[in-house]
């Protein structure tokens, strides 16, 4: 299961995903992101769901890692790749107290 989804993101992104790498989901329901504190390594992807009713985002704005993955409707998914070790904050553009954080190591 966990080759078949790498599988389908490396053929979006037209990139494959280093074998060992995982998928981490994080949902978005009641305006949160879960889990909040993300501890991934180099190469996982975070898919973001909107589980929610009501739009979101994904904004990261710490220096380095800065990226907009843009609005998210209900029911659509996002993803990231994790392609540089550190720590970044993720945020929602919509609502500024809908954080978390996220640990990448090598
Ligand atoms: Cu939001």
């Amino acid at each position: 299961m966990r080759g078949f989804a790498l599988l389908a993101l490396g053929g979006a992104m037209g990139l494959a995903a280093p074998a060992s790498a995982e998928e981490i989901v994080v949902k978005m329901a009641g305006s949160a992101y879960a889990p909040e504190v993300i501890e991934a390594r180099m190469g996982d992807t975070l898919r973001f769901v909107n589980d929610d009713t009501i739009p979101h985002n994904v904004f990261v704005p710490t220096a380095g890692y800065a990226i907009d993955l843009g609005k998210q409707d209900p029911a659509a998914e996002a993803t990231l790749v994790l392609r540089q070790a550190g720590a970044f904050e993720v945020e929602c553009v919509f609502h500024d107290f809908m954080t978390a954080k996220v640990e990448v190591t090598p």
